[in-house]
């Protein structure tokens, strides 16, 4: 890399992780870390990075207010302890800091919520993989089916970061199942916790140079940012390191710190002993393809190929997420916004510069504002900008210009490019159990078939010879998974959040109420006249979190109460638009009373191949709003009687414009006209 140079990093050998905590809380006061003065940047565009000074700050005896978690990973001895210590004892929960902890190391404790005993909580285990573009080879695949039935509930959840969950699993099994994992090719590590989540990639194992790019250059960003420190291996595999080789540019951008990014001598070298402020989330992929739901991530990085498709650098969107907090304005979901572009080379060190202007600067005092969404908030994408080229060593160049962005499902069989077919299947909110299950099992193992998870918690068989798409295609069909033409089309592109019963955050049923929402949106379609192929992307979460994206959804419920939900519209179904809450605390049971007159609207006064989304946000939030407080109900079809009327031109087309004005359409006015105009006449008679 062309770089700049920043001043000199700090060399000092500490590998006592003590000294390193007092090392990395010392500098920070001090000053004698290299830290990007961020006061001093200018936030023009044509900035000229040059030598950037070590900021001194005074000595302070006020230490800066942080969150609880901080000092749980600053005593960590790099996610250590107490962890281990707590997981030797026999009690069937561990404590506060190792619950914090474990979760580096892919697992949230949990209890059940509907099975509260007089023995109280009965804790147990979700454990989370990490699969970079949701890559998972036959054997892990075949390892994770063991174990949902050996130790969890008996189900697998594909999620919607292309990973597995198991639920369920006791404390005393979690060794066997983290070292099978482990040992089957598959990790957790870094699943969950401070630091960088599972890398989103298209799933589609198209042999097609820059799919080919985007998931090698995912595969290389999750390796960048894998946890190195060994507290992984040593809790779950008594210190064996299994791990996959990692490709000598990902180390030498690791180790690179002409810029002042690493903790030199540290076990951490980029993250340190604090690691991020929060969680951190980052997608590739490549132009058109939205698959990953690009915008909601922390970074989203876009494949830029030449004329003649060989890839040559990338675009970088920054600052996307969805959490918020419900009744605090100050936390919001929102969308990435672009940085600029690289040359192919350098991306693993400007994602680096990236994390690191967050580590440095993201709050780390309340963990409701640390995402990096609200440091650019703050800031502005210009002064975000200037900082991280501090880091990367470099100007960004220009943002390349991008074609419309598709959400794309490989649903149902295709080519893959090589000869080989690939069959991606719905799976209704990810959740694989029963005889789903065993049918799964018994394909991929019968004909050694790879997996793939996507970002839509559905699964993708690869590498199929094509005399076996018929065969594969009935044994899928007794097993429930079928074509996609054969799915209800709400169904394709919905999802639900797992929500109740281990989710500690729920408010309310996000996955196990869906199948009965869709049903009833469904029986709205019919009575207000939709067709069946229409459809729109409907997505569910049991609390404001926004684990399943609703925010993105063309409607979107947030479950803001028992029984209860925030309804969202206007998001697009290509994923590009973020939604608006358009009515709060709506009761499960008064769905239909919002969706039957925004239904009945979208169907009489849609322009032509208007989606939802699109019409929810022209016709506006008021009109939708007093359409809905106005709704008096729609008459059945079946008892609904022709009446066609025929009126002169002028007639007519005096009518259009009124109607248009008021937001109707000329038929709902010439209804409402003939309806006043006989329950006037009928009030007459009756005085
Ligand atoms: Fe999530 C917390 C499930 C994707 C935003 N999420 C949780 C926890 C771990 C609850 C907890 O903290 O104890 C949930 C576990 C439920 C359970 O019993 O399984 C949970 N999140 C999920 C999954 C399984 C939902 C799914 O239906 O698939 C997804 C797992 C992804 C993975 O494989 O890594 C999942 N979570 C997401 C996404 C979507 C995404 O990443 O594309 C988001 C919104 C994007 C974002 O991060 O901004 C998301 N989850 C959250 C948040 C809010 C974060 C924030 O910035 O405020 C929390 C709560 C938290 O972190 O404090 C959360
Ligand atoms: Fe739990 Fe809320 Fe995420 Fe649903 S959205 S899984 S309820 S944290």
């Amino acid at each position: 890399m062309a770089a700049a140079s920043i001043g000199a990093a700090n060399t000092a050998v500490l590998k006592d992780p003590k000294a390193q905590i007092q090392r990395f809380q010392g500098l920070r006061s001090s000053g004698s870390i290299r830290r990007v003065d961020v006061s001093t940047v200018r936030s023009s565009a044509s900035t000229v990075v040059s030598a950037v000074s070590t900021p001194v700050k005074p000595e302070t005896s006020n230490e800066p207010k942080r969150s609880k978690v901080e000092i749980f990973k600053e005593q960590s001895n790099f996610l250590r302890y107490p962890l281990n210590e707590e997981l030797q004892t026999d009690a069937s929960n561990i404590n506060e800091a190792a619950t914090q902890l474990i979760k580096f190391h892919g697992s949230y404790q949990q209890a059940n919520r509907d099975d509260r005993g007089p023995g109280g909580k009965s804790y147990q285990f979700m454990l989370r993989t990490k699969n970079p573009c949701g890559i998972v080879p036959n054997k892990l695949y075949l390892a994770m089916d063991d174990l949902a039935d050996e130790f969890g509930i008996g189900t697998l959840r594909l999620t919607t970061r292309q990973t597995f969950q198991l639920h369920g699993i006791l404390k005393k099994n979690l060794k066997a199942v983290m070292s099978t994992i482990i040992r089957s090719m598959g990790s957790t590590l870094g699943a969950c916790g401070d630091l960088n989540r599972n890398v989103l990639a298209p799933a589609a194992p198209f042999v097609r140079k820059d799919y080919l790019f985007a998931q090698q250059t995912a595969d290389n960003i999750a390796s960048l940012l894998t946890p190195q420190s060994g507290a992984y291996y040593d809790l779950w595999v008594d210190g064996e390191k299994i791990m996959s080789a990692e490709p000598p540019e990902v180390a030498n951008a690791r180790n690179d710190n002409s810029h002042g990014t690493n903790f030199p001598d540290s076990p951490e070298p980029i993250y340190g002993t604090q690691f991020l402020p929060r969680k951190f989330k980052i997608a590739v992929t490549v132009p058109t393809d939205n698959a990953v739901d690009i915008l909601t991530n922390d970074i989203g990085v876009v494949v830029i190929s030449d004329s003649d498709g060989e890839p040559v650098g990338f675009n970088i969107y920054v600052g996307g997420g969805m959490g918020r907090t419900h009744r605090i304005e100050a936390t919001f979901p929102r969308l990435a916004e672009p940085l600029g572009y690289v040359p192919k080379e350098d991306i693993l060190y400007a994602v680096k510069a990236i994390v690191v202007t967050q580590r440095e600067n993201g709050r780390r005092d309340d963990r409701k504002y640390s995402r990096m969404k609200y440091l650019i908030n703050e800031w502005g994408i210009e002064k975000f900008r200037s900082v991280v080229e501090q880091y990367y060593g470099k100007k960004f160049e220009p943002f390349r210009e991008l074609p419309e962005w598709e959400f794309k499902s490989y649903l149902g069989w295709h080519e893959q490019g090589n000869g080989a077919m690939f069959c991606g299947l719905h799976v209704d909110n990810g959740r694989i159990g029963g005889k789903m299950k065993t049918t799964l099992r018994e394909i991929i193992e019968k004909y050694n078939l790879n997996v793939r998870l996507t970002p839509n918690q559905n699964i993708i068989l690869c590498d199929i010879r094509r005399a076996l798409r018929r065969p594969i295609t009935a044994a899928l069909a007794q097993g429930a998974l079928l074509q996609p033409r054969y799915v209800d089309p709400l169904h394709l592109t919905a999802m639900a959040c797992p929500a109740l019963p281990l989710c500690p955050l729920a408010i309310t049923e996000a996955e196990r109420g869906i199948p009965n929402i869709l049903k009833r949106v469904r029986a709205v379609f019919d009575k207000v006249g939709l067709k069946y192929n229409e459809s729109l992307v409907i997505r569910i979460t049991g609390c404001p979190n926004g684990c399943a994206r609703p925010y993105m959804a063309e409607l979107g419920l947030v479950g803001d109460g028992p029984n209860s939900y925030q309804v969202w519209l206007g998001g697009t179904p290509n994923q590009t638009t973020l939604a608006k809450c358009f009515m709060n605390k709506v009761k499960i049971q008064d769905l239909e009373k919002v969706l039957e007159p925004l239904f009945y609207s979208w169907k009489r006064q849609r322009q032509q191949g208007e989606s939802f989304g699109d019409f929810t946000t022209r016709m506006g939030f008021d009109n939708l709003q007093e359409i809905v407080e106005k709704w008096e109900g729609l008459v059945e079809r079946s008892s609904r009687s022709n009446l066609k009327l025929f009126v002169d031109k002028e007639t007519y087309e005096a009518m259009d414009s009124l109607a248009k004005l008021q937001n109707k359409n000329i038929h709902q006015l010439a209804m409402e006209v003939i309806r006043n105009f006989v329950a006037a006449k009928q009030n007459d008679k009756s005085e």
